[in-house]
């Protein structure tokens, strides 16, 4: 059993496709074990994208995931990690597989709908981020 963070982006959120995104999770082995509605100071969101700094996407990325509301989720499952990040879709959405999330709802490959931990230590780094183990019922 492995776990992950999820976030519902403030683009999918508003899209009104929160449901739908938890619906493919749930209905590929992937149950969430935690989960919260978010508003994102700037720096909050700089904070969780920290490994970005660097990339010059960084100040536009950060404005948009402060924005409005985001849903973060803890998803654990077998090879969760993997398995959200092949449900999520390529970053570029028109790079996505068919059937993704951001095929089927991106439009921007900045607003992308959803976020997914890469590995096992962002994975643990990120969802210390938003929860604390009173919040996760694994
Ligand atoms: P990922 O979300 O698929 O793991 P990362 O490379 O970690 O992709 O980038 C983090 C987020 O930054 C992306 O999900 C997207 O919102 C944004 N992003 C990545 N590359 C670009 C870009 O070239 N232009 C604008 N935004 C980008
Ligand atoms: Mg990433």
């Amino acid at each position: 059993m492995e776990r992950t963070l999820s976030i519902v982006k403030p683009d999918g959120v508003e899209k009104g496709v929160l449901g739908e995104v938890i619906k493919r999770f749930e209905s590929n082995g992937l149950r969430v074990i935690a989960m919260k509605m978010v508003c994102m100071s700037k720096e909050q969101a700089k904070g969780f994208y920290y490994v970005h700094r660097e990339r010059p996407f960084y100040e536009s990325l950060t404005d948009f995931m402060s924005s409005g509301p985001a849903v973060v989720m803890v998803l654990e499952g077998e090879n969760a990690i993997s398995k959200n990040r092949e449900l999520m879709g390529a970053t570029d959405y028109r790079e996505a597989a068919e059937g993704t999330i951001r095929k089927d709802f991106a439009t921007d490959i900045e607003r992308n709908i959803v976020h997914g931990s890469d590995g096992p230590d962002t994975a643990a780094f990120e969802i210390s981020y938003f929860f604390n183990e009173l919040e996760i019922c694994g």
